[in-house]
C-alpha cells in the first residue's frame, strides 16, 4: 500500500536552463566523488549532479556536492590583493606585483635577520596536487625554510605516523570495494554517514547484500552506531586499551594467524607480552566496555574469513592517536587482514586532497614519501630539481602545532598561511590569537577574504578554488581524479598554482629551477619521479584519469603498456606479491603500553567535551556558511546534551547555555538528544571562535596531532537569554 496518497507526485526539479555539463571531482571531502556541473547559456554554473559511470559515487552526491556550484559567486570571495603595514589597520587594495614583491621581500628580510627557519609556511589538504608539488619545490628548493607543514597535522598526522611505524611507509592499503568482500567491519571513531556520506552508501549497500557484522566504537550514538550490530560506547581516549584487550583474547584463545605473522611481521613476542597485561576484566574498567563484549568482538573479528577496520578522527585526534593507528594495524596483522579483499586497515581521510599533500607537498619530507633524513632521497630530488643537495635540511622541521608555540616564543617571525584557517581550527584559540599578534609579517592566501585568520595578515592574496583551477586530487582509496576549470576565479583572484609560479620567479632569479606553468605538464614531471616508488603514477596522465573517472595508484608505465592492471589502477597495497616497506620487507608489531594523560572530567569541570562535525557544514564554514541550502540546517552553534542532564541543570530545549573549560567559555544553544551520554556534550566545531576556545589540544607525541575530542567543561545556565543570544551570535561570523 502506498503511504498517504494513491498516486505519487513526481519530484519536480526546477529547470535551470543547463546547456552543457562539465566534469570535475568534488572539492569537499576525501570520498572523491565525480561531479558534473551544469552551465547555462551564459556559461554560468547553475547545477551539480553525480557522474553515473564513476566507480566511487555511481551517480550519487551528498548535500555538499549537490550545491557545490553555488560556491563560485558566494559571499566573501576575495577579488583583489590587499596590503597594510600593521594587522589592525584598514586594508588597502593593491596590485599582484606589489603584494607578491612585498611578500618576497619580507620573507628575505626575516630570513636574513633571524635565520632561514624563522619564516614558516603552513599549507593544507584542500589544494590540487600539482599546486602542492610546486609549493614544495618553491619552499624546499628555493625559500629553504624547514618550518613548512600543513593543516594535515590536525587531521591525518596520526594515520601517517601509524602507517609508517607499522608498515614502513604511509599509504592506506585498502579500497571501498573491500566492503563488498568483508565478513566483519570495525569502525573506530568515524561518523561515516555524515562525514563521508557516499563511502557510507557504498558500505551500506555492501552490508545489505552480505550482512557482514558491523561493530562501531564511538562514545556517541551516531547514525553509524544506530545501524551497527554492536555499538561500543567507549570511554573517550581509551581505544588503545580496547585494542590491547581484543588482542589479549585473540592470542589467549590462539585465534591469531601464525603463518601470516611468521611470514610477514617482526615483534610478535614483544606484542604478546604487552597485551598479556590487558585481560578483559582489567581493560573493561578503563575503557568502559564490558568483558564479555570484548571477548565476543575479539572472536568474531579473528574468526572472520576476512575482517577490515576503518577509522577517522575519533582515533587520530587523541594523545595516543598514532598508537591507536598502530593498534588497528597490529590487530589487522595478527589476523592476516592486510592486502586481501575485505581484509584491510583503511584510514578514512578527511579533506578532498589530504592524500595528495601527504604524497607530494614535501611538507614532512620530499616528494612521493621521500625522507629528508635519507641522503639518497636528498641527492635524487636535488639532482632532479637542479639545486645543491646541501640546501636541504637533514631532518624534518616543526609540525604545524609546534610552529604556533615557536611564534609565541619568538623563534618564528613570519608566516604564510595557504588554504587553512587556524583561528577557527586550532585548539585553545586564545593562545593562537596572541601568537598571531606577535608576527612581524603574515600573508594569507585564501579564496575567501573574510576568514578569521586574515584579521592578522599584512598581505592578503585572493585565490581561486576547486573547479576554477586545474589539477588532480587523491581520495581515501588512493584514487586520483582530475579537476578541470569550469569557471574563472572572481575579479583579480588567481589559481594557487599561478601564485606559486609568480612567487617562484621572484626567488628563482638565475632561472636554475624550472617551474612548468600548466598542471598537466607538472603531473608528467611528478610521474617521472614516481617511477619505482610505492605511489608510482607513471602510467597515468590527466586525459587517462578523466577517461577512467579516476585511477588508483600504483599504476606504472609498464602496467599501462602490458595492460596488466584493471583500467582503474591498483586496488590494494601489500598483496601477496608485494612486501612492506621496511628493509626486510616485514611489517612491525609494536607493543602499546597505555598512558592515561588526557584532560578528564573532575568536580569543577564534570562533563566530557567531544567536538566534531555535521553533514551540512565544512570546517570553518567559509564555504557552507554562505550557501543557504547548507547553512539553514544549523546556522547557530549548539551542543548535543543528554535530556537527563539538561533536566537536572534546568535547561530547556533551545535555551542558550555557557560552556566553561579551563581555557575559556562559549555560548551555545542546548539541543537535548540521547545521542550523547549524561557525562558528555558534543559540540560541532564549525562556528567561529567557539569550540576551540574551549579545547585543550594536548599533542600526540609521535604525530603532534591535537586531542580535540577529549577535554572537560562545565555547563552554566544563563538567566538573560537575550544577552545569551547576542553573545552566541558573535560566535558566528556568517
Ligand atoms: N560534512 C562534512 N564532512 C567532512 C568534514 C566536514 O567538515 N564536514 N571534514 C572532513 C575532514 S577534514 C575530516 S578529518 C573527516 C572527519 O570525519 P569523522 O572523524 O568521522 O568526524 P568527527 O565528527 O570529527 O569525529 C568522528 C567521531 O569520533 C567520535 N569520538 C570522539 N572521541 C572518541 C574516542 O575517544 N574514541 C572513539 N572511538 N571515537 C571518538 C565522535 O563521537 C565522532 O562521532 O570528515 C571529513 N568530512
Ligand atoms: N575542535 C575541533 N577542531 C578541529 C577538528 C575537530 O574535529 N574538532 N578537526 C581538525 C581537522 S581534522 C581539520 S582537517 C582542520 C581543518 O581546519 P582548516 O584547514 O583551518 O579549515 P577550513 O575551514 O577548511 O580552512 C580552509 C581554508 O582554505 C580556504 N580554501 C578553500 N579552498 C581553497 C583553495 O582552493 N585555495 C585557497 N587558497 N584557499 C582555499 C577556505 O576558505 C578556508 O578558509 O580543523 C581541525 N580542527
Ligand atoms: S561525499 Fe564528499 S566527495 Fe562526495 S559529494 Fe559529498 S562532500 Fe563531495
Ligand atoms: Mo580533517
Amino acid at each position: 500500500m502506498l503511504f498517504g496518497r494513491k498516486q505519487k507526485n513526481p519530484i519536480k526539479i526546477a529547470d535551470k536552463g543547463v546547456v552543457e555539463w562539465k566534469y570535475a571531482a568534488c572539492g569537499y571531502c576525501s570520498t572523491g566523488c565525480s561531479i558534473e556541473v551544469g552551465l547555462n547559456t551564459d556559461g554560468k554554473p547553475v547545477a551539480s549532479r553525480g557522474v553515473a559511470d564513476a566507480d566511487v559515487n555511481r551517480g550519487k552526491l551528498c548535500l555538499k556536492g549537490i550545491f557545490e556550484h553555488e560556491l563560485f559567486d558566494s559571499a566573501g570571495r576575495g577579488t583583489e590583493p590587499k596590503i597594510r603595514e600593521q594587522w589592525h589597520q584598514p586594508w588597502q587594495s593593491t596590485s599582484w606585483d606589489t603584494a607578491l614583491d612585498k611578500t618576497h621581500d619580507e620573507i628575505l628580510r626575516i630570513q636574513e635577520k633571524y635565520g632561514r627557519d624563522s619564516f614558516a609556511i603552513i599549507s593544507t589538504g584542500q589544494m590540487l596536487t600539482e599546486e602542492f608539488y610546486t609549493l614544495g619545490k618553491l619552499t624546499r628548493g628555493l625559500i629553504g625554510t624547514n618550518n613548512y607543514d600543513g593543516n594535515t597535522t590536525l587531521c591525518m598526522a596520526s594515520a601517517v605516523s601509524g602507517y609508517k611505524r607499522s608498515f614502513g611507509s604511509d599509504g592506506p592499503p585498502g579500497c571501498y570495494e573491500d566492503f563488498e568482500h568483508t565478513d566483519c567491519l570495525i569502525a573506530w571513531g568515524s561518523n561515516l554517514p555524515e562525514q563521508h556520506p557516499i563511502i557510507y552508501w557504498r558500505m551500506k549497500e555492501a552490508q545489505e547484500k552480505k550482512n557482514f557484522t558491523l561493530i562501531v566504537v564511538d562514545p556517541r550514538v551516531t547514525m553509524l552506531a544506530q545501524n551497527a550490530h554492536m555499538h561500543l560506547p567507549i570511554t573517550p581516549g581509551t581505544d588503545v586499551v580496547l585494542m590491547n584487550a581484543l588482542m589479549h583474547v585473540i592470542i589467549d584463545e590462539d585465534l591469531q594467524d601464525m603463518a601470516y605473522i611468521e611470514a610477514n611481521t617482526n615483534g610478535f613476542d614483544e606484542l604478546k607480552a604487552e597485551v598479556a597485561k590487558y585481560d578483559p576484566v582489567t581493560a573493561a574498567k578503563i575503557c568502559g566496555i564490558d568483558e564479555d563484549r570484548i571477548r565476543h568482538v575479539a572472536r568474531i573479528f579473528a574468526k572472520s574469513e576476512s575482517a577490515m577496520q576503518i577509522w577517522t578522527m575519533g582515533i587520530n585526534q587523541s594523545t595516543h592517536g598514532s598508537d591507536g593507528v598502530v593498534g588497528i594495524n597490529n590487530l589487522a596483522l595478527i589476523t592476516g587482514n592486510i592486502g586481501k579483499p575485505g581484509g584491510t586497515s583503511l584510514s578514512i581521510t578527511g579533506q578532498c586532497n589530504a592524500m595528495g599533500t601527504r604524497e607530494w607537498s614535501s611538507c614532512s619530507g620530499l616528494p612521493n614519501h621521500r625522507y629528508l633524513e635519507s641522503a639518497e632521497d636528498r641527492e635524487e630530488i636535488a639532482k632532479f630539481w637542479n639545486i645543491d643537495p646541501e640546501f636541504f635540511p637533514k631532518k624534518r622541521g616543526m609540525f604545524q602545532t609546534d610552529i604556533y608555540h615557536a611564534i609565541e616564543s619568538g623563534q618564528i617571525k613570519g608566516l604564510w598561511l595557504i588554504a587553512t584557517n587556524p583561528l577557527t581550527s586550532l585548539p585553545n584559540t586564545a593562545r593562537i590569537r596572541k601568537a598571531m599578534e606577535k608576527l612581524e609579517f603574515c600573508v594569507v592566501q585564501d579564496c575567501y577574504e573574510d576568514t578569521e585568520s586574515a584579521q592578522y595578515a599584512h598581505v592578503y592574496l585572493p585565490a581561486g578554488t576547486w573547479a576554477e583551477k586545474e589539477g588532480v586530487m587523491t581520495n581515501t582509496e588512493r584514487r586520483i581524479s582530475v579537476v578541470k576549470p569550469l569557471a574563472t576565479p572572481p575579479g583579480q583572484a588567481k589559481p594557487d598554482l599561478w601564485v606559486f609560479n609568480r612567487m617562484a620567479e621572484r626567488f628563482n632569479k638565475n632561472g636554475n629551477v624550472t617551474f612548468p606553468e600548466k598542471a598537466p605538464d607538472i603531473f608528467l614531471e611528478m610521474a617521472e619521479i614516481s617511477k619505482g616508488r610505492l605511489a608510482d603514477i607513471s602510467g597515468m596522465d590527466h586525459d587517462l584519469i578523466e577517461k577512467q573517472r579516476g585511477i588508483q595508484w600504483p599504476y606504472t608505465e609498464q602496467q599501462l603498456k602490458k595492460g596488466e592492471l584493471p583500467p582503474q589502477g591498483g586496488k590494494r597495497l601489500y598483496t601477496e606479491d608485494a612486501t612492506f616497506r621496511y628493509p626486510d620487507g616485514k611489517a612491525k608489531l609494536i607493543p602499546l603500553p597505555f598512558i592515561d594523560n588526557n584532560e578528564v572530567p573532575n568536580e569543577k569541570f564534570p562533563i566530557w567535551l567531544n567536538t566534531g562535525r555535521l553533514i551540512e557544514h565544512w570546517h570553518g564554514r567559509t564555504k557552507t556558511g554562505k550557501i543557504g541550502d547548507n547553512n539553514k540546517y544549523s546556522p547557530i552553534p549548539f551542543i548535543e546534551i543528554n535530556p537527563d542532564l539538561a533536566h537536572e541543570l534546568g535547561i530547556q530545549r533551545g535555551e542558550y547555555v555557557r560552556l566553561v573549560s579551563r581555557r575559556s567559555d562559549a555560548v551555545v544553544m542546548a539541543q537535548p538528544t540521547h545521542r550523547v551520554a549524561k557525562n558528555m556534550v558534543f559540540l560541532p566545531f564549525h562556528f567561529f571562535d567557539c569550540a576551540n576556545r574551549l579545547t585543550l589540544g594536548l599533542l600526540d607525541p609521535h604525530s603532534r596531532q591535537p586531542a580535540y575530542k577529549q577535554s572537560a567543561v562545565r555547563i552554566e545556565r544563563m538567566e538573560d537569554q537575550q544577552e545569551a543570544a547576542r553573545l552566541s551570535m558573535e560566535m558566528r561570523k556568517f
